[in-house]
């Protein structure tokens, strides 16, 4: 719906009325005074730009109605004329159809939401967005994979992408973040490097989305500052289970600038208040299978259903002073700040709350850069960034074929853009000032350009300074690879570990190179000899001789994915297995629906054909579905061995509920049904629930198992 607001600044965009333009007049009390109707702080402020087709006759892009079911031929049986402009028109919008999938998180998934500031933060920046208690931000975030296509899965194991965009009333400011809070690579200049080492092989394009292949290897290998990401992504990071579940961090140390002009370096941290979770390695490649859109379904629904997932911004702040103090280098992208080093500052909070319309208009062209910063915020030299402030902008160019890009509706900022850049392909506003230039007289001045004091302009932190000699190095300050890997490594539970190296073992199992395996080997073992020796094993190669130099037992907070529970359950997914062939099952079925709904749950109720009550089959449904499952008493008979059905292969139930154990998911059974559990071969383990006869005695235990949400103790360690 469009609202006077936003056709008053469409007229003002147009050049149409200068007074449909609240911010014409570049006086700044004017400027200061924006209130969130005229800035468009509302979620609506794309509306003005939606079409529904909801009445009107089919038109060419020009405008006169047609029918195009049909192309003009010469004859009923004849060729299709060239003058059909028609037919013409329509194919060659189709073959112009897709621009450049992004070089890299070409996958992805996107959402609208809105920023709310704890406070007036002034004490730490002149950010507008943090000035006062409760201010809202309009946002958009896309989350993603790296290395795979458009078209991959998304539960391939791989770093994700965080990107949040903020439609601040002082122009877009973008934290073009990871969910790992690290890097691979210290200087950008190695980007294509690392990208070309984890993407498919040039000459067969295998594998997609993975890095288990020589190449990845061979430079992760042979560059070590790769190592701390590498168990990142190794572990839980690299398989979440949802989008949802996830942090974000900023990875580059930025900086924080006040009104004075003092500044602080800061890194940022979006903490998921879902909880984080993830999934094990097998359930992921099953889901690569059999829902490749696991990831972007479930944000999807839970934004429908009105459970739009909340992240907390939080700052880490450090002195100007400190960034050596610390035994590493806070320009190095490849470190974390230990938290007790610097605890964590809490300044808002993010829901996302809308479903993109259109995923090609809004998702897909989006276009992030780390350049979009507001005042209040600055770069560091940090050398990753510096050549991503670069990269980003190029690569939209690419993407768009043109400088217009920013006045697409998702990328445009919400409030009135005024400036003397003109032309190029796609421009869409019809700039009516005949004087594009500044200084001018003959546009009286305007626009006007801001400063500091006058217009709350843009202001570089006044103390960076710049200067020594041209060097084409990286500084000595970022040579130790191998000391927060270890951390890392330290900080993780051993089942975690186990993971960890369990999944080294897979990816360097399909490496064929020797040399390279050995190279693996080499930097593990400077991490830590336990690491290289158990990947060792796998790969029948011989166990390193301890490389202790970097070796130490200091563990931080905040790493570990699988040692707390869950804040919230809600919307986590209950299959509940029954019969058709059993009313008593059905009814359970539905009380037990019923009842974990009310705690926020979404309940699948399976059965051997969809049926009133039934709500998948169990020839579709899949543990990877589910969090949690639960046989409802009177199905105990579809787990028994002889059970033989036509309509799913047999022994389909008990497998889903087999899985669910094995994957490490809360499973129960109420009743009779506790016999399931023994017929599929479940163990009586923790997280497994059969003494419970009513379902209001079951729920109240099998929560308290979601909220685990995974057992880790059924996953073996090595001896
Ligand atoms: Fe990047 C996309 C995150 C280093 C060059 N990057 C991209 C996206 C994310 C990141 C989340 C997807 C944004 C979206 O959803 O549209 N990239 C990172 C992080 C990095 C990083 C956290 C390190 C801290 N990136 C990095 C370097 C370079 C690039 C060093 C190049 C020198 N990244 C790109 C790119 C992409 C991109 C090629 C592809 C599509 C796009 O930018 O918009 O320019």
């Amino acid at each position: 719906m469009r609202t006077i607001t936003a056709l008053l600044s469409w007229n003002c965009l147009l050049g149409l009325s200068l007074a449909a333009c609240p911010y014409a007049n570049p006086n700044p009390a004017a400027l200061k005074a924006r209130s969130d109707e005229e800035t468009g702080a509302s979620n609506n402020f794309l509306d003005q730009f939606e079409e529904d087709d909801s009445n009107g006759f089919l038109t060419s892009d020009v405008g006169g109605p047609i029918a195009d079911q049909a192309s003009l031929k010469a004859g009923i049986r004849g060729s299709t004329l060239l003058e059909d402009f028609i037919f013409r028109q329509k194919i060659q919008h189709f073959d112009h159809e897709r621009v450049p999938e992004r070089a890299v998180h070409a996958r992805g998934a996107g959402a609208f939401g809105t920023f709310v500031s704890y406070d007036d933060f002034s004490n730490l920046t002149a950010a507008s967005f943090l000035s006062a208690k409760g201010k809202e931000t309009p946002m958009f975030v896309r989350f993603s994979t790296v290395a795979g296509s458009r078209g991959s899965a998304d539960t391939a194991r791989d770093v994700h992408g965080f990107a949040t965009r903020f439609y601040t009333d002082e122009g877009n400011f973008d934290i073009v973040g990871n969910n790992i809070p690290v890097f691979f690579i210290q200087d950008a200049i190695q980007f294509p490097d690392l990208i070309h080492s984890v993407k498919p092989s040039p000459d067969n394009e295998i594998p997609q989305a993975a890095t288990a292949h020589d190449s990845a290897w061979d430079f992760f290998s042979s560059q070590p500052s790769t190592l701390h990401t590498l168990f990142w992504a190794m572990a839980g990071s690299g398989i979440p289970r949802s989008y949802r579940h996830m942090d974000g961090f900023g990875v580059h140390t930025f900086r924080f600038v006040k009104d004075d002009g003092s500044t602080k370096l800061i890194k940022w941290h979006w903490k998921t208040m879902q909880g984080k979770a993830s999934l094990v390695w097998e359930e992921a490649q099953v889901l690569a299978g059999k829902n490749a859109d696991f990831h972007r379904q479930d944000l999807f629904d839970a934004i429908e259903s009105g459970n739009g997932p909340s992240w907390e911004l939080n700052v880490q702040v450090v002195d100007e002073d400190k960034a050596l103090a610390f035994g590493f280098d806070l320009l190095d992208p490849t470190k974390i700040i230990p938290e007790e080093l610097a605890p964590l500052q809490p300044l808002g909070v993010m829901t996302l709350n809308a479903n993109p319309t259109n995923y090609f208009a809004e998702t897909e062209q989006i276009m992030f850069q780390p350049g979009h910063i507001v005042r209040g915020i600055d770069f560091t030299e940090d050398p990753l960034l510096q050549g991503r402030i670069f990269s980003y902008l190029d690569t939209q160019l690419n993407r768009h074929g043109g400088p217009n890009f920013e006045q697409l509706p998702i990328n445009k900022p919400r409030i009135p853009i005024h400036n003397n850049n003109r032309d190029g392909a796609g421009q869409n506003i019809i700039h009516k000032n005949k004087f594009a230039y500044t200084p001018n007289t003959l546009n009286g001045g305007f626009p006007a350009q801001a400063n500091q004091t006058t217009g709350r302009g843009f202001f570089t932190a006044p103390k960076r300074a710049a200067s020594g000699n041209l060097v084409r190095e990286l500084s000595p300050t970022f040579d130790d690879h191998w000391t927060q890997a270890r951390l890392f490594f330290n900080s993780i539970t051993p089942v975690e570990q186990q993971f960890l190296i369990n999944a080294i073992r897979f990816e360097a199992s399909h490496v064929t190179s020797k040399a390279v395996k050995e190279n693996v080997l080499a930097q593990l073992n400077k991490v830590s000899n336990d690491v290289a020796k158990r990947v060792a094993l796998a790969l029948n190669l011989a166990a390193p001789e301890p490389d202790p130099t970097f070796y130490h037992d200091n563990v931080t907070a905040g790493i570990s994915i699988f040692n707390g529970t869950l804040p919230t359950i809600k919307t986590l997914r209950v299959g509940v297995l029954a019969s058709t062939k059993s009313d008593s099952s059905l009814t359970q079925a539905a009380s037990l629906k019923d009842r974990l709904s009310k705690d926020g749950l979404v309940v699948v109720v399976v059965g051997e054909t969809l049926a009133d009550g039934i709500d998948q089959t169990y020839s579709s449904a899949d543990a990877t579905g589910f969090d949690g499952v639960v046989v409802a008493e009177g199905a105990e008979g579809l787990f028994e061995a002889k059970t033989v059905s036509p309509l799913y292969p047999n022994g389909r139930p008990a497998q889903i509920l087999l899985d669910g154990y094995r994957w490490g998911k809360p499973v129960g059974a109420l009743g009779t049904a506790g016999a399931a559990l023994q017929s599929a071969g479940v163990p009586s383990t923790p997280g497994v629930y059969s003494n419970a006869t009513d379902v209001e005695s079951f729920v109240t235990v099998f929560e308290k198992g979601l909220a685990q949400f995974k057992f880790t103790d059924r996953f073996p360690l090595d001896s």
